[in-house]
C-alpha cells in the first residue's frame, strides 16, 4: 500500500528504512517487534524484493541453500528445492512483508535522493523523488548490487537488435530460435546460459575470464521433509544450523586466503570440469588461472554440458566492438546475433555515488569516500549521526548467506536505535573506534585471497582495494558487530 509522502515540518519518523529488499525487510520486523516507531519503508521499485525483484532472467535462483538464504525470524518450512528460484524468493520476501504488518508501512515507487543532516533539530531531511522526509534516523538497505554495468566495449549503442542486462530482462523479447550473444561469465551468466541454450538457434558465450565451478548438486526437497520441517521446527533449525557451519568451514579453511585447503578445492573443481567436458581444448579454455576465491566461487551442473551443445559456441578471444549486426572479435571475425545479453554484473560504487549524504558541519559522504569506502562495522560512519548501513562496505560475502550478515547488522542498528528511544538525540560513532576498525579489516585484507589470488575482480576499487567483503568468518563479524558498544559511539 502506499501512503503520500509526510510533508517537511510534520513530525518527524523515528526511522526511515530506505530499500525493501532483504536487509529492509529485515529491519522494519526487527523495529516493530521492538515497538520503535513511526517507521517508514520506501523503496524505488514498485515491489518489495530488492534484487530478487530486480532479477528476473531464465534460471534465477540463489546459490546459497534457501534454509540459509532466509530470515531466521521467519522461517519457511517449505522451500522446494534446495536452491530456490528467483519467483520463490520473492513470494517468500511479499508473504514475510505481509505476515509481519510491513505492506501499510511501506512506499513503493519513491527514490530515496539524500538527505541532510540538520543539527539544531537532530533530525534528517530527506530528499526523494516523491518529496522531503524528516526522520530521526536512516537506515539505508539499499546493498550494492542492484546498477548493471554495462561494458565500455565501442559500438554498444550501435546494435541494432534488442539487447538488455540480466538484471532487467526484457521479457518481452522472443527468444527461441534467436541468435543469442551473451557478454560475462559470472554467477548470472552461469545460470542463464543453460536455460538459453535449450532455446536458443545459436548462443554464443563470450568469456574474459573463465569461473571456478564447483557441483551444486541441487535437487527438490522432498515432501517428507517439508513435512518434518513444519511439524518441528527444530528439525529445521538444525538444517540451517549444519547448512551454516558447511558454509562457515568452507570460508575460514580456504575462501579468504589461500591455503592447503584452497588447493584442495580447486582440485575439486578440476575434477567437477574434466568430468564434465572431455574435450582437452574446451577444457583449457573453462581452466581458471587465477587461485579459487580471488573471484566468487560458483556452483553448477549444467553449465558445462551446456557449452558442449551443438547450438553452442564458446569464444576467448576480446571483444573488439559491438556493430549494427552483432559483435567482433579482436581476432578478427565478426559474430552475427539477434539479441545481445549483458551478464556483466553491477556498478557498486554508483549506488554511493548517485546519492547526496550531507552529514555534520556539510561533510559529504561521497567526498569521503572518493578514496575509498570504508565504515565502522560496515555501519556507521563518523560525521553521519543517525545513519546505519545494511550490507555497507565491507560486509559482503563470497562463501555464506549474505542474510546470517544482514541479521547482525540489524540487531546492532536496534541497540542504536533503542539508544535513541531513551532519549539521546543523536548516536555518532567515535573516529578513533571507526579507524581502528578499518585498520583491524584493511590488515587482514592484506593477504587475503581477493587480492592475493592473481585475478581481477569487482571486489576491488580503482585503487585496489577491497571495500566490499567481510574478510573473515560470519562468527567473527558476530562477535565484532552484533552488540553495538557504547563506548565506541558518542551519545548527544
Ligand atoms: O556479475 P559478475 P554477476 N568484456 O561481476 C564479464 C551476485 N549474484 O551478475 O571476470 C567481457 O560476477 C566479467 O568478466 P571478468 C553475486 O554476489 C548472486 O554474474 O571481469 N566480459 C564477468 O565474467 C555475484 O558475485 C547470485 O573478466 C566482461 C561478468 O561479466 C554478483 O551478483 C546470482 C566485460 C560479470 O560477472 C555479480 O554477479 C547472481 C567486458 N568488457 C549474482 N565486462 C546468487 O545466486 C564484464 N565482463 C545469490
Amino acid at each position: 500500500m502506499t501512503e503520500s509522502p509526510r510533508e517537511a515540518g510534520a513530525e518527524p519518523l523515528a526511522v526511515l528504512i530506505v530499500g525493501a529488499g532483504f536487509s529492509g525487510l529485515a529491519m522494519a520486523i526487527r523495529c516493530r517487534q521492538a515497538g520503535i516507531g513511526p517507521l517508514r519503508v520506501i523503496e524505488k521499485a514498485d515491489s518489495i524484493g530488492g534484487t530478487w525483484y530486480d532479477n528476473t532472467y531464465p534460471g534465477a535462483a540463489c546459490d546459497i541453500p534457501s534454509h540459509l538464504y532466509s530470515l531466521s525470524f521467519a522461517p519457511k518450512a517449505d522451500w522446494s528445492r534446495m536452491y530456490a528460484p528467483q519467483a520463490e524468493i520473492l513470494a517468500y520476501l511479499r508473504e514475510t512483508a505481509e505476515r509481519h504488518g510491513l505492506m501499510p508501512l511501506t512506499q513503493l515507487g519513491t527514490t530515496f535522493q539524500g538527505a541532510r543532516w540538520d543539527e539544531a533539530g537532530a533530525v534528517w531531511h530527506v530528499e526523494t523523488d516523491r518529496g522531503p522526509i524528516t526522520t530521526r534516523a536512516i537506515v539505508s538497505g539499499m546493498g550494492g548490487l542492484h546498477h548493471p554495468a554495462y561494458p565500455t566495449i565501442p559500438g554498444r549503442d550501435s546494435f541494432t537488435g534488442p539487447a538488455f542486462h540480466t538484471a532487467a530482462w526484457d521479457h518481452s523479447v522472443g527468444l527461441a530460435g534467436k541468435r543469442i550473444g551473451i557478454i560475462g561469465t559470472g554467477a548470472s551468466a552461469i545460470q542463464v546460459v543453460p536455460e538459453l541454450a535449450r532455446i536458443a538457434g545459436h548462443l554464443t558465450l563470450f568469456q574474459r575470464t573463465p569461473p571456478w565451478i564447483m557441483p551444486k548438486n541441487d535437487h527438490a526437497i522432498a515432501e517428507r521433509a517439508k513435512t518434518r520441517y513444519r511439524r518441528l521446527p527444530l528439525a529445521r533449525r538444525l538444517e540451517r544450523a549444519r547448512l551454516f557451519w558447511l558454509h562457515e568451514v568452507r570460508a575460514v579453511l580456504g575462501f579468504t586466503r589461500v591455503s592447503k585447503l584452497t588447493g584442495q578445492a580447486e582440485a575439486v573443481a578440476r575434477r567437477h570440469l574434466a568430468r564434465a567436458v572431455p574435450d582437452k581444448d574446451l577444457r583449457a579454455k573453462l581452466t581458471p588461472n587465477y587461485r579459487l576465491g580471488c573471484k566468487r566461487v560458483l556452483i553448477s551442473d549444467d553449465y558445462y554440458p551446456a557449452l558442449q551443445r551443438r547450438n553452442v559456441t564458446l569464444e576467448t578471444g576480446g571483444i573488439a566492438r559491438i556493430t549494427e549486426t552483432g559483435l567482433a572479435t579482436e581476432d578478427g571475425r565478426t559474430h552475427d546475433l539477434d539479441v545481445i545479453v549483458y551478464a556483466t554484473g553491477f556498478d557498486i560504487t554508483a549506488t554511493f555515488a548517485r546519492m547526496d549524504l550531507v552529514g555534520r558541519g556539510g561533510q559529504r559522504l561521497k567526498e569521503i569516500w572518493a578514496d575509498g569506502m570504508g565504515a565502522y562495522q560496515g555501519i556507521t560512519v563518523a560525521g553521519f549521526p543517525n545513519y546505519f548501513m545494511l550490507l555497507g562496505p565491507n560486509t559482503g560475502l563470497g562463501h555464506n548467506s549474505v542474510v546470517s550478515m544482514i541479521e547482525v547488522q540489524v540487531q546492532h542498528v536496534l541497540d542504536c536505535l533503542k539508544a535513541l528511544r531513551r532519549g539521546t538525540r543523536a548516536i555518532e560513532v567515535r573516529p578513533e573506534a571507526q579507524a581502528r576498525f578499518l585498520d583491524r579489516i584493511r590488515a587482514r585484507l592484506a593477504d587475503s585471497i581477493w587480492q592475493a589470488g592473481g585475478c581481477k575482480s569487482w571486489y576491488l576499487d580503482a585503487q585496489g582495494r577491497n571495500a566490499t567483503l567481510w574478510p573473515d568468518s560470519v562468527m567473527a563479524y558476530r562477535r565484532s558487530a552484533r552488540r553495538a558498544r557504547m563506548a565506541d559511539y558518542r551519545l548527544g
